[in-house]
């Protein structure tokens, strides 16, 4: 884990965490956190000890956006040759379930990581918002596009427009995120939940989100053959043979994740 300097991971029980850690400007992305959280996630990805990830930050926000003093100065050319997103667009092709702990502020980048998560816990006082607009700029990391699906155009224009800060209860009304939890809680109860997907056939797992965020991205038709293909071929695995075995046995499935 010394190989990075912006985050912390650690592993336990078949779950992988990933900490933001640069609290003192609220866990601020800059370019070389976005290398190391792409470079960690993808680790634990192809890790077989790691089910399920959980993504939180240090400090008091989850991440209140991307780094602004790196991109103060920067022109359009720059970031064009810089292409950065190659990257960050890496975590759209992760397998394994990520969870989100949200705690302060998830904000612009901030906010985008988040919703590149599976599942969103968060802080009863967590915020989320874009805010992007009112430095001149907006969202470019997929917040217009992610919102957007999720929550649909009326209330994304709203959020992306008006770059106002949303409370945790409004972001638990839309959907945007799975639960709150009283903040002493967050960790332990994120962890109680990720241990429990943890359990489950990694294989399911796996092929449970690919098909979920095809239904994101598709038609019902196109989404409904990808669900089939991938029903199917879970029954190349050991895992269901033992899920179905136990089952009719009445006992408890061990399951091995091939
Ligand atoms: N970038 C750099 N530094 C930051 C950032 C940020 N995004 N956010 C906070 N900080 C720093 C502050 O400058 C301050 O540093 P210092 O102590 O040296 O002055 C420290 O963190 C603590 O912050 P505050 O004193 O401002 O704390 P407050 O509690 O008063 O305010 C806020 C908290 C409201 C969250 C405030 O810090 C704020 O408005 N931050 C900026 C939020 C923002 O505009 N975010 C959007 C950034 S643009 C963006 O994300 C574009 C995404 C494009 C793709 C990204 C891919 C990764």
């Amino acid at each position: 884990n010394k190989e990075y300097e912006y985050i912390v991971v650690s592993e336990r029980d078949g779950l992988g965490f990933i900490e933001l850690n640069r609290p003192k400007v609220l866990n601020a992305i800059n370019r070389p956190m976005v290398s190391e959280l792409v470079h960690a996630i993808e680790a634990f990805d192809r890790n077989d000890n790691v089910k399920v990830m959980v993504l939180s930050g240090r400090g008091r926000a989850f991440a209140a956006g991307a780094d602004i003093d790196e991109m103060a100065e920067d022109g359009a050319i720059d970031l064009e040759l810089l292409n950065q997103f190659t990257e960050w667009d890496r975590l759209a092709w992760i397998k394994k379930p990520i969870i989100g702990a949200v705690q302060g502020f998830a904000l612009g980048g901030g906010f985008e990581l988040a919703l590149c998560c599976d599942l969103l816990f968060a802080t009863e006082d967590a915020s989320f918002g874009f805010p992007e607009v009112n430095l001149g700029v907006m969202p470019g990391a997929g917040g217009t596009q992610r919102l957007t699906k999720l929550i649909g155009k009326s209330r994304a224009m709203e959020w992306l427009l008006s770059g106002d800060m949303f409370t945790a209860a409004q972001a638990l009304q839309w959907g945007v995120i799975n639960r709150t939890i009283p903040k002493e809680l967050l960790m332990e109860e994120t962890e109680k939940f990720a241990r429990k997907l943890a359990a489950k056939p990694p294989l399911s797992l796996r092929l449970i989100k690919e098909s979920v965020h095809k239904a994101v991205d598709s038609s019902i038709y196109e989404g409904m053959q990808y669900e089939r293909k991938n029903f199917y071929l879970l029954f190349a695995s050991e895992d269901q043979k033992e899920g179905m075995k136990a089952f009719v046995e009445k006992r408890k499935p061990d399951f091995k994740g091939k």
